[in-house]
């Protein structure tokens, strides 16, 4: 096990002069670290693993020094183009070392959104030309950040779980929301109609969403869990809303994910889909990857929905504001985005989905074919 402070000091003397990423579970205890200890302007946590990239290529630009690009390997995706088009050596050959959080190892038990990116990761990097380790001993970091410097490209540490030493955030995120995720869940639900369909977002807000399903025995052939492929609900769902123009089509977003892909905003709304309705759970952090701040509370959200071209935006804070808001969604025609400010809180005992994700596939294709 690697003590998160050894790790960041290793970091810092071998060169490294920002760190920036999108946080991960895996990496928690070292995102923690870096949260409590990198002053302000040398820790950017990106909108997504591409941008922080991107943020990285500018630093070495502007100093000479190599920053740090740490991501879950679900983020390794959202790299591919900006680390073969931009930092490759075959290009502007930018050193940057990347940190990523081995999800889904061979072998290692985990959700069905990690197995096949744990498989091919290591063969992503190698078919990158990525030299990476996986992470051992601390030596190795100085190692890496040394090669990426005299490669003049990426180099990449491989975190497996349970490499790093507990750490506990000092400066952890905080706002005063009175309700919770789950608590405004329910309200939204309670008001949903019978034929509404969900698309709910990557991280707690699908497990919750399963939970209340549940607990109601309501089945869940009405929302599509977004397990993996963070960022991306609010396209499933205008997919689908364009189909099925009889019914409500909701996504349940949560604010990390937003900012991830916002183009994906004006897309929504170039379409007009008067069945739409975007339900952003705004509570400032990646709440279910450590708590993590965003940018959440400084974007003006439902500014960003109506710029793009929503019809209707409203927010609400209050149990009072989010049921009279709910109450007038029936009202308005969509695209509509409904900002719901929330606070950064998740119950220890919660639970994951028991179905697979082929069998939500399934009850949910069943649920729409039913109407269409
Ligand atoms: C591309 C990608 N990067 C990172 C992750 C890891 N991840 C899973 S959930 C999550 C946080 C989501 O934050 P937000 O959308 O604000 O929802 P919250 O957990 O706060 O409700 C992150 C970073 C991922 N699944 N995919």
């Amino acid at each position: 096990m690697i003590d998160v402070k050894s790790a960041y000091e290793a970091l810092v003397q071998s060169g490294i002069g920002l760190f920036t990423g999108v946080p991960d579970s895996l990496l928690k205890n070292f995102c923690a670290y870096v949260t409590d200890t990198a002053d302000r302007r040398h820790h950017i946590i990106a909108a997504n693993e591409g941008n922080a990239v991107g943020i990285a290529a500018g630093h070495y630009l502007a100093t000479g020094h190599p920053a740090l690009v740490y991501m879950q390997n679900s983020g390794l995706g959202n790299t591919v183009n900006p680390l073969l088009s931009l930092a490759d050596e075959k290009v502007y050959s930018i050193p940057m070392v990347l940190m990523i959080g081995w999800r889904g190892e061979p072998g290692v038990h985990d959700e069905p959104q990690h197995v096949k990116q744990g498989e091919v990761t290591l063969a992503l990097l190698d078919a990158m030309q990525i030299p990476y380790v996986v992470l051992e001993r601390v030596e190795q970091i100085t190692t890496q950040v040394a090669l990426a410097m005299q490669r003049k490209a990426p180099t990449a540490l491989v975190i497996r779980k349970g490499t790093f030493g507990s750490y506990k955030l000092r400066n952890a995120s905080h706002n005063d929301n009175p309700l919770s995720r789950e608590e405004a869940l329910k309200l939204v639900v309670d008001h949903l109609r019978k034929d509404d369909v969900i698309v709910s977002t990557t991280g707690k807000l699908s497990r919750e969403l399963f939970e209340l399903r549940e607990a109601r025995h309501e089945g869940h052939g009405h929302d599509f869990l977004t397990v993996g492929s963070m960022g991306h609900s609010s396209s499933i769902a205008l997919g689908i809303a364009l189909e099925q123009p009889a019914r409500r089509v909701f996504c349940f977003d949560g604010d990390g994910a937003f900012i991830m892909h916002t183009g994906a905003l004006g897309i929504n709304a170039s379409m007009q889909p008067g069945n739409f309705y975007h339900v952003l759970f705004n509570n400032g952090a990646h709440e279910s990857v450590g708590g993590q701040p965003t940018i959440g509370f400084q974007l003006d959200t439902t500014g960003i929905a109506s710029a793009s071209g929503y019809r209707h935006t409203l927010s609400a804070t209050t149990a009072d504001e989010m049921v009279s808001a709910l109450q007038q969604l029936e009202h308005l025609e969509g695209p509509v985005l409904l900002e719901l400010r929330v606070a950064i809180h998740s119950r220890d005992d919660l639970g994951r989905p028991t179905t697979t994700p082929i069998e939500n596939k399934e009850a949910f294709m069943e649920e729409l074919r039913m109407k269409s």
